[in-house]
């Protein structure tokens, strides 16, 4: 992949190889990331309230591309809705994931969020900061990029949504001698995985993957097979070492999705 930097910043131009993509679809196109990325920054937050299945598709796109997923949970200073967000992640800290508590905008915030875990993290690296609209993605880009200026925008209560303030990819340098970078990108709707096999997607599941070599047959789909492996640990809640159910179902519909005969 290619980025044609300028003074500050750069805009992605071109990817030239299929396996390095990092891809989404939306219902209307394609839309590639890429670069030398050494992590992705999958920013959810306590509002608007983030949907688990666009997660989880982030997260397989991550990991089908060897690129380190992050998950950061944004707006703690709301209280309730965050505490709420956070549990509903439990699943994902069993994964093994990172995962931050973040309160990005400083106006917003009761108590002055400590930056330096979230800098400590970034620290030279090429960051790709991923999420649906409204969770504070280019919040998080004008608190480390001074004179970055990006426009933000309030969330619409009326529809749980931001207002997809962003529409364009762009790369900011964090420091002077550009050795961290951030990339800023357009909230996300839908996060299509067309280009991931069904069959592989058990491994691109960190809460599946260890349990797939237990199952009867080597071409096993998790759905339906005797002696599979994964099933009979699919419980509600997943707990240590189990599949809490709202995965499963994830699962189940991504295979779905995937083994269509016809798309279009
Ligand atoms: N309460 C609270 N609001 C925040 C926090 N961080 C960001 N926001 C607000 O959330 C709204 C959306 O922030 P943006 O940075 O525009 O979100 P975005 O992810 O870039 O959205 P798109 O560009 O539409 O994809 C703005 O009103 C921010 O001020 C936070 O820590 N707490
Ligand atoms: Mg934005
Ligand atoms: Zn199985």
């Amino acid at each position: 992949m290619l980025w044609l930097p300028s003074t500050d910043e750069g805009t992605i131009e071109k990817v030239q190889e299929r396996r390095n993509l990092f891809y989404r679809q939306d219902e209307i196109r394609t839309k590639s990331f890429a670069a030398n990325l050494d992590q992705v920054l999958i920013l959810i937050a306590a509002e608007p309230e983030f949907s688990e299945s666009q997660l989880s598709r982030a997260l397989i796109a991550a990991e089908a591309e060897h690129i380190t997923p992050v998950i950061a949970l944004n707006k703690s200073d709301l209280g309730e809705p965050f505490e709420r967000a956070w549990a509903k992640l439990a699943p994902y800290r069993r994964m093994g994931y990172t995962m931050l508590p973040l309160a990005l905008n400083p106006k917003a915030a009761t108590h002055p969020m400590d930056a330096s875990p979230l800098r400590d993290l970034l620290s030279g690296k090429t960051t790709l900061v991923l999420g649906p609209s409204g969770a504070g993605k280019s919040t998080l880009i004008n608190l480390l990029v001074p004179g970055a200026l990006v426009l933000t925008n309030e969330i619409s209560q009326a529809l749980n949504s931001g207002k997809h303030t962003t529409t364009s990819t762009t790369l900011y340098w964090v420091d002077d001698t550009r050795a961290t970078a951030l990339i800023d990108s357009p909230g996300f709707q839908e996060f299509g995985l067309n280009h991931i096999d069904a069959m592989q997607l058990a491994a691109y599941m960190p809460d599946f993957k260890p349990h797939v070599a237990q199952c009867k047959f080597y071409n096993c789909t998790h759905l339906h097979e005797p002696g599979c492996g994964v099933i009979p640990l699919v419980t509600a809640a997943g707990g240590p070492g189990g599949i809490s159910a709202a995965r499963y179902r994830i699962y189940k519909d991504l295979f779905a999705e995937l083994t269509q005969e016809a798309r279009y």
